[in-house]
């Protein structure tokens, strides 16, 4: 039987390998002897869409099923990551495509290092996105993401003279092998202009809306290979383009400027990702973006639904809409628009089948990130829209005021339409009104929710609120990015842990007392450390020491995440150095990496602060190494790869109450990091699975932030009375870690002393003590060790796989492997 396998093996690699060379041979017309690597990246990715591309077909046509109901994603971001990795694990095929690789003279690695990731998100929630639709294949969920073929992801950053400096990221310029344009699947979509009513032939008053403009959307379709099952999902995004109409339109009046004009105008809308940001950039165009893509993906719908033969009545029973935060919620309106305006559906029936057909899920409490449109850019763009925003709202109100008579400050609360100031159309409150689910994404968001922000709505409907808390594909994060430990695991305990994390990973616990088990868990890490010491060295030229404690916060550069109380507490360390109290200092190396928005100015200044403190540190030589500081550039997935395998400790710092779950927590857990961390998010259900004992808890709790606050909270007073932390902001604010320049980080520490919205001073104290916490039991290796083993062996809840069953059961109600 084990020869049998053995030459399956040897046969599927000589079919790779022929089918490799007939991708380099005919569709990019090169022969071995001049291909570059590139090429061969080309031809490699074509083999491997080939053997899913059966799968698709298959799984496209299983779509037309009318009793499967069809579960839509809708999200304005999906960061994937490079495809091929993944490709090969899911396909199962990796180990045969090294050897094919080999066999034709070239490394596998070199060859994946070739790929530019599509970086179509911001941070978390676009990858929660991309981990949910490996799930959602693995699992056999009929499934479909939806979102924005953006031509431009998130920027590229570079670090000059320490300060972030953005790039255009041209992901697109060596082609894309990945997707499949699908020309005769568009659809077009309107925008601007006006209103008008009119009687129709019944004699029922209606309304058109005509237009400024109208644009197409051209669907691209990416498979998503579910692990080893022979399934592919869809992953379905729009590029918009001009509509052929307005081009003729404009050459009848002789116009050909006019109408190339035209096709630039529409070809900006699926032109560039927005970054989280404070500032208001680009507005207009974010909300045309919104609606272009929800438009296209709720005209697929009845598209699809139509191809399966259904009545507008069984719309709910054959598909439903999952609303990724509320980016894409004016789908709420547009379904209706459609409903009502395309399909003469009345207005109860309408709205019950929208009810019926859409959930959403909120992913910030962070009341400057909740999505607010003014009305009058609202009236300009979606003018047909914003009536029925209106009519949604004022049917919402009368029963609000129907249930709580006399009650109209609870009316103003929970209006769609925020009356104060410049009058805006609240989304949250839209997308909550129009769906049938609301959920948070940890146990501790869900409970603020409820409690908070959506307080009202939950007193309404509290049978609607749902907790699915967040999780990672164990696929791309450990068996992907994580080959030695894989291996590991996998020879203790078999490969079944891959796609049943939740029952099958706790079997590791028995060996974590095994002191060979521990050794060759430590060497583990010890090699991923040296790997990435080697990168740090060709990236940023700083030399740091693997069996220093590698000490790592990386996610997107936030206040309330908080860098700048790691950064506080390593200029505590440096002054402690500089006066000779090195004792309980253990060797350590911080490493940072993550994006500041780009209109961020505080969050760039976190970065230059970083930069500066890392350059004074590492060439102090009264320091001798003792810690170094590094900042890595451009932190995206594809550098994760390198990153959280290499961690001994994860920095999971937010403010309580602020970080909505946090999943850069979970990739590192699973990896054998620990965790230090604050009472926020998932961090807690992550400290309540591996143990109190094998968490490094510290600082106040949601509560407590809460009450800090409204009792009138003066950071200048804690910084008063804590000298360690006074001489800490004093070395900043003196120039120690800018030659001298005083003016630098002025705004920094002004911020500190006399805001701190996100009470880093008030935290400081705690975090130094558990800091030590951490240098204390990394001096005791085989404890540590035992730790990490545990931690491992108990994040299996983190699955992406029981993220997405959760939302199967309780939101989606549909059938999963
Ligand atoms: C944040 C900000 C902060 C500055 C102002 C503008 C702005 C706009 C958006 C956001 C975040 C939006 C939602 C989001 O990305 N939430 C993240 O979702 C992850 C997946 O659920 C979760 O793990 C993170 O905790 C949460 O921040």
């Amino acid at each position: 039987s084990n020869t049998l396998v053995q030459n399956e093996s040897i046969n599927k690699t000589e079919e790779i390998k022929d089918s490799i060379l007939e991708h380099l041979c005919f569709n990019l017309g090169k022969s071995p002897r001049i291909a570059t690597l590139h090429d061969w990246y080309m031809a490699t990715a074509y083999a491997a869409r080939e053997r899913m591309m059966r799968n698709f077909v298959s799984y496209t046509e299983k779509m037309q099923n009318k009793t499967l109901k069809i579960v839509g994603y809708l999200s304005a971001e999906f960061l994937m990551g490079p495809h091929l990795g993944n490709a090969l694990i899911n396909l199962g095929i990796e180990n045969e495509t090294k050897k094919a690789i080999e066999q034709l003279g070239i490394n596998l690695n070199d060859v994946l290092e070739q790929e530019e990731e599509p970086g179509l998100g911001n941070g978390g929630l676009g990858r929660l996105a991309a981990c949910y639709l490996d799930s959602l294949a693995t699992l056999q969920v009929p499934a479909v993401g939806y979102g924005i073929r953006y031509e431009f992801g998130i920027f590229d950053q570079y670090i000059r003279d320490g300060w972030q400096v953005e790039a255009t990221d041209k992901w697109l310029r060596n082609g894309n092998p990945w997707e499949i344009v699908k020309p005769e699947l568009n659809y077009t979509v309107k925008l601007g202009g006006h209103t008008e009513s009119y009687t129709d032939d019944k004699g029922k008053y209606r309304v058109k809306w005509i237009p400024a403009s109208e644009i197409k959307g051209i669907a691209y379709d990416t498979p998503v290979p579910g692990y080893k099952n022979g399934v592919t999902g869809i992953l379905r995004l729009w590029k918009s383009e001009a509509v052929e109409s307005f081009d003729f339109h404009a050459f009848d009046k002789g116009d050909y400027y006019g109408a190339v004009h035209e096709k630039v105008f529409s070809e900006n809308i699926s032109k560039v990702l927005y970054p989280n940001d404070v500032s208001d950039e680009g507005k207009r165009l974010r909300l045309s973006q919104q609606y272009f893509f929800v438009s296209c993906s709720l005209q697929n719908a009845f598209h699809i639904l139509h191809l399966r033969g259904l009545s507008i009545d069984e719309f709910p029973e054959s598909m439903t809409f999952q609303l990724n935060d509320t980016h894409p919620s004016i789908a709420i309106a547009e379904m209706m628009r459609l409903l009502i305006d395309e399909h003469q559906v009345g207005w109860e029936k309408a709205w019950d089948i929208t009810k019926k057909t859409f959930a959403y899920t909120n992913h910030t409490l962070l009341p400057e990130a909740l999505e607010k449109w003014s009305l009058p850019l609202f009236a300009n763009v979606l003018p047909r829209l914003l009536e029925i925003i209106y009519e949604i709202n004022s049917r919402f109100l009368l029963t609000i005021r129907d249930k709580y008579p006399g009650d109209e400050d609870r009316v103003r609360r929970m209006s769609i339409i925020d009356e104060r100031g410049n009058k805006s159309v609240r989304m949250a409150h839209l997308a909550t009104i129009g769906s049938h689910a609301i959920n948070g994404v940890s146990a501790l968001h869900t409970k603020l929710l409820k409690q908070d922000v959506l307080h009202d709505f939950y007193e309404l409907e509290p049978d609607i609120f749902f907790n699915v808390t967040n999780g990672v594909t164990p696929r791309r994060w450990i068996k992907l990015y994580n080959p030695r430990l894989t291996s590991l695991i996998t020879t203790h305990i078999g490969e079944s842990w891959v796609n049943h994390l939740e029952t099958d990973l706790v079997k590791l616990e028995q060996y974590a007392d095994d002191p060979t088990f521990q050794q060759a868990w430590h060497d583990v890490k010890r090699q991923n450390k040296t790997d990435l010491a080697h990168l740090i060295q060709a990236i940023v030229g700083t030399k740091v020491n693997p069996d220093s404690l590698f000490d790592i916060q990386v996610k997107r550069i936030h206040e309330y995440k908080r860098q700048h109380l790691n950064v506080l507490y390593i200029a505590h360390l440096y002054n402690r150095i500089k006066q000779k109290r090195t004792d309980g200092i253990t060797p350590r190396t911080f490493i940072f990496g993550g994006k500041a928005a780009p209109g961020y100015v505080m969050a760039k200044l976190i970065i230059k602060l970083i930069n500066s403190v890392g350059e004074t540190i590492n060439n102090d030589p009264d320091v001798n190494g003792l810690i170094k500081v590094v900042f890595f550039p451009d932190f995206n997935v594809k550098n994760g790869a390198h990153i959280y395998k290499a961690a001994d400790l994860s920095e999971q710092i937010s403010t309580a109450g602020k970080e909505a779950s946090g999943t850069g927590n979970m990739k590192f857990a699973m990896n054998g990091a620990l965790t230090i961390g604050t009472f926020d998010g998932a961090n807690i259900e992550i400290m309540e699975c591996v143990g109190e004992e094998n968490f490094f808890l510290f600082g106040l709790h949601a509560a407590e932030v809460a009450e800090t606050k409204s009792n009138g909270y003066r950071p200048y007073d804690i910084y008063n009375s804590d000298e360690d932390l006074k001489q800490a902001i004093d070395m900043i604010q003196s120039g120690v870690f800018s030659h001298g320049d005083t003016g630098v980080f002025q705004p920094f520490v002004d911020t500190l002393l006399n805001y701190d919205p996100f009470l880093v001073l008030k935290d400081f104290r705690a975090y130094a003590e558990c800091q030590q916490r951490v240098s204390d039991a990394y001096t005791n290796q085989k404890e540590w060790t035992k730790m990490s083993i545990l931690n491992v062996a108990r994040m299996g809840k983190f699955s992406s796989d029981r993220s997405v069953k959760d939302y199967c059961e309780n939101i989606w109600k549909v059938n999963h492997a």
